[in-house]
């Protein structure tokens, strides 16, 4: 091989070489630009997300509770809640559905349509707990894959104490045990029906002090709980009668349960009865049989009535 061969060989491989090396530079640029052209698209993407959406918050508080007669007589707690649905995007939310349901049951569903951006829609809705009983409040706002959501427990603690908003709800002429127990009552009446009602409730409830039973000092029982364990203190015998007494359509004005007190600061409750030609007449309930019209006077001695109520009136006296 000549010496000029040679050199033709080396400047042929030489040439080939940088050839190669200029093809690969410029793979990886392509590659680069792809790749930053994606990044960018990326960012687009992402400005494009960010500058027109649509964010959802609810929020919701108790404005109002009282308690009331509920459908079986006895005392629920009726709520409102009133709720706020705001739009906090930055584009109108075209249709958003509220859902609610309460203990996870459906309840109802609004809809709401257009709301701008920092603008909000407000309801509100009531319901009723049971008494001691709880009851959970959902609250759902959503436009298609936003959605924010509110939930409150509502506690029904029924007041286990005297108190004039409270105190008639715990007379129940209606209640089932209560009816069922007149009932019993009733078929054996062969004379005066109050008395056989009062002479019932002394002879088949115990009396028990409320700390012994409940743990504390003053606990009023619904006339059923005083039908399901027997025993009661003087409030629980007057709430029982007088409940009774009602469901034997005694008239809203002519029997009362009595709060009073004596002269040494003691409260006592009892039951006042309109008896046809004869006026008003007291009851000690936890007495029975030939107490009426005797032991009845005796026991309530000294006290002076400070309320009186039954399942429809509260008064002060
Ligand atoms: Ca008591
Ligand atoms: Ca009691």
């Amino acid at each position: 091989m000549g010496k000029l061969t040679v050199i033709c060989l080396v400047w042929l491989l030489l040439f080939a070489v940088t050839l190669i090396l200029i093809d690969e530079q410029l793979s990886v640029n392509e590659l680069e630009q792809t790749s930053n052209g994606a990044q960018r698209q990326e960012r687009d993407n992402g400005t494009s997300q960010s500058s027109g959406f649509v964010a959802l918050q609810v929020n919701g508080n108790l404005t109002d509770d009282f308690w009331e007669r509920g459908v079986n007589d006895l005392p629920v707690l009726t709520v409102a809640v009133s709720y706020v649905v705001e739009n906090v995007g930055n584009v109108s939310a075209d249709v958003i559905t509220v859902e609610i349901a309460l203990d996870s049951v459906y309840y109802s569903t609004e809809t709401v349509y257009d709301l701008l951006p920092n603008s909000e829609f407000a309801e509100s809705i009531s319901f009723s707990v049971e008494y001691d009983q709880s009851k959970t409040v959902e609250i759902e706002a959503s436009c298609d894959d936003v959605t924010d959501f509110w939930s409150h427990t509502v506690d029904a603690v029924l007041p286990r104490h005297f108190s004039l908003g409270v105190s008639k709800f715990f007379v129940t002429p209606d209640e089932q045990c209560v009816q069922s127990v007149y009932g019993e009552i009733a078929s054996d009446i062969f004379f005066v029906h109050w008395i056989a009602i009062r002479d019932w409730v002394g002879r088949n409830i115990d009396y028990v002090d409320d700390e012994d039973v409940h743990g504390v000092g003053e606990f009023w029982q619904l006339g059923r709980e005083t039908l399901e364990s027997r025993t009661g203190d003087c409030e629980d015998f007057a709430i029982l009668l007088c409940s009774l007494l009602r469901a034997d359509e005694w008239s809203i004005e002519d029997v009362y349960v009595v709060i009073g007190q004596n002269d040494v600061g003691n409260y006592h409750a009892w039951v006042k009865v309109k008896i046809p030609f004869v006026g008003w007449y007291n009851i000690e309930p936890q007495l029975d049989g030939w107490n009426t019209l005797v032991g009845d006077l005796v026991a309530l001695h000294g006290y002076t009535a400070i309320y009186n109520f039954n399942d429809q009136y509260f008064t002060e006296l």
